[in-house]
């Protein structure tokens, strides 16, 4: 079955390509010109917009990722507006590093909501994993993407950006919600 990966973020392709190449899906990518317009109030409705918007224009099955950091100090901000934060990566982290400031309540989670749509648009199975972290004074490391260079996981004693591709794969939000949702994906009857 081929399946539609609705997402415009290149870090984001290349994990979810990951996460889900030990099935049999010909994946393929969203035509770019496709832009989707994040209106829910959840990350789970964003998702399921994503993946039924782009599976109804394709006439394919589509899986979408909508994701974010949730900073505990910060009220949950910038959660589901993590990209429309600030226009760069960079400024993104030195938005949230500013208004964190020395604040000694560092807690923080990465959610990622995970939607997969049917040709027409339903939705077939839907899921959400959470990672907490510490937010880092300052950004470390250069692997990854987004916020991954202040995302701190104690465990690990490393910032998501300061693992190995595969380590990030086995302690993220996505592969907590990939997880949850790869024996579903297996069992499906229509894929
Ligand atoms: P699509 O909607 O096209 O998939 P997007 O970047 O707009 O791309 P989201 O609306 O889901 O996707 O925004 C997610 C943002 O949250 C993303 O741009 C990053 O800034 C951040 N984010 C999500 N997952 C992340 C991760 O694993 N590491 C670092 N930052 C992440």
């Amino acid at each position: 079955v081929t399946v539609v990966v609705a997402t415009g973020n290149p870090g984001k392709l290349k994990e979810l390509q990951a996460h889900l190449a030990d099935l049999a899906w010909q994946l393929t990518l969203k035509p770019p010109e496709l832009e989707v317009e994040e209106t829910g109030q959840t990350f789970l409705e964003n998702a399921r917009l994503k993946a039924a918007q782009v599976a109804q224009a394709t006439g394919q099955w589509a899986i979408a990722d909508d994701s974010g950091l949730e900073v505990d100090a910060l009220g949950g901000a910038p959660g589901i507006y993590s990209a429309r934060y600030a226009d760069s990566d960079a400024s993104r982290i030195e938005r949230v590093l500013r208004e964190l400031g020395d604040r000694p309540e560092r807690g923080a989670q990465f959610v990622c909501a995970l939607a997969l749509s049917r040709p027409d648009g339903t939705i077939a199975l839907e899921t959400e994993g959470i990672c907490r972290g510490e937010l880092l004074l300052a950004p470390r490391g250069i692997g990854g993407f987004g916020y991954d260079p202040i995302f701190y996981l104690p465990a690990l004693g490393l910032t998501f950006a300061e693992m190995t591709s595969a380590q990030k794969a086995e302690h993220s939000h996505r592969a907590i919600a990939f997880r949850q949702l790869l024996p579903q994906l297996k069992a499906h009857p229509s894929l």
